[in-house]
């Protein structure tokens, strides 16, 4: 990374198509290059990882909820872009009454289905900026309250730390854990002290799973083979609303739930399916253009970052923020019956 005083906006390369390279613009600079937030979070740690990871598509992660309100003049522009909204945020809505019915071509196509939403505690900073102490404290609160729930959620914690090699890499393989690397994190210092105070959760049934200490302090996952997409959004609102009873989460009433990145603001709701899409994926470019007029975001299959193999797509709604998770989850239902429609 090229360094540069705090009086020099840092540079980015032509290739570069990050929002942060869009929206850090001379003004934007000269208003928060000198700003830090009361915990000491700077402009110049929010945009490092955007700075050193060229590639990146925003390039920016929060320390805190402060981060958003002091460095607004940067983050609105990239919220608004990102998701097509800047708030407020409705009210939570996991109603699943009112989801539409995933098509017959589409179930068809579709292998599994994940729903899953971000959470991070109030008075606590994001990871950017939490210290080895506070992210103890976090998974300790955390991995107590996901003790005490009803079933079909019950299951065990397991620390990353006491886990074995061949039990982390199986657990990654079958998509239920994070990986140990993502250099878009580490270049954000999301990474320090791993694997200390990172952990998951597993219900007995492994339908039910929550990441401590990852990206957010919370991710809450349901995850299961095949499309029934009602059922899992179904277990995923059961196991919101018992977490919620016990732990209090970071939420603006402009932006939902406070997240890492800006892209996980709002209901902080990825809805995925692993689909198989064997004609549009003779071309991704064009399966990748179907998508984006979809509303809808393409990865591979072993997530974020990943190649897609044998035409199998990691499927899942982009806008997270200005919708209600019900919204969220019709909206990629739609998608995913239009693209079936598309790959026939
Ligand atoms: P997120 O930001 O939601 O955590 P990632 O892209 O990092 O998403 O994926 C996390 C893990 O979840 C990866 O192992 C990925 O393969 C898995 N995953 C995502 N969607 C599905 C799905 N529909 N079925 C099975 N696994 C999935
Ligand atoms: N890789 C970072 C983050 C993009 C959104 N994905 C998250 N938050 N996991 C980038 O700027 O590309």
């Amino acid at each position: 990374m090229k360094s540069h005083s705090p009086a020099s906006k840092p540079s980015f390369p032509e290739s570069c198509t990050s929002l942060l390279s869009k929206h850090l613009t001379d003004a934007v600079w000269s208003a928060l290059a000198e700003k830090k937030t009361a915990a000491g979070f700077t402009l110049e740690q929010a945009i490092r990882s955007g700075v050193e990871q060229v590639d990146s598509g925003v390039g920016v992660y929060a320390g805190d909820a402060e981060s958003y309100d002091l460095f607004a003049p940067l983050l609105a522009p990239i919220i608004k872009e990102y998701h097509g909204s800047a708030g407020p945020h409705p009210a939570t809505d996991f109603s699943c009454d009112a989801l539409p019915e995933v098509s017959p071509e589409a179930a068809s196509r579709v292998i599994s289905t994940r729903i899953r939403v971000g959470r991070n505690l109030a008075n606590f900073p994001l990871g950017a900026a939490i210290s080895r102490v506070q992210r103890l404290d976090v998974e300790k609160q955390i991995s107590e309250a996901l003790s005490n729930l009803p079933p079909p959620m019950q299951g065990q914690y397991q620390s990353l730390s006491t886990m074995s090699a061949e039990q982390n890499e199986s657990l990654i393989a079958r998509h239920l854990l994070f990986k140990n690397e993502d250099r878009f994190m580490a270049s954000g210092n999301l990474m320090r002290d791993w694997p200390e105070g990172r952990g998951l959760f597993l219900s007995e049934d492994e339908s039910f799973s929550a990441w401590v200490n990852e990206e957010d302090q919370l991710r809450i996952i349901a995850l299961k083979q095949g499309g029934d997409v009602r059922g899992v959004f179904a277990l995923l609102a059961e196991a919101v609303t018992a977490l919620s009873a016990q732990l209090t989460f970071d939420f603006s009433e402009q932006l939902g739930y406070l997240a890492s990145c800006p892209t996980n603001l709002g209901t902080s709701m990825r809805a995925s399916v692993h689909m198989s899409l064997p004609v549009l994926g003779q071309n991704e470019k064009v399966l990748k253009r179907h998508a984006e007029a979809l509303g809808l975001q393409v990865r591979g299959q072993h997530g974020e970052h990943s190649v897609s193999e044998g035409a199998v797509y990691d499927i899942s709604n982009r806008m997270r923020l200005g919708v209600t998770e019900v919204a969220a989850v019709s909206h990629l239902i739609h998608g995913i019956n239009r693209l079936a429609e598309l790959d026939e």
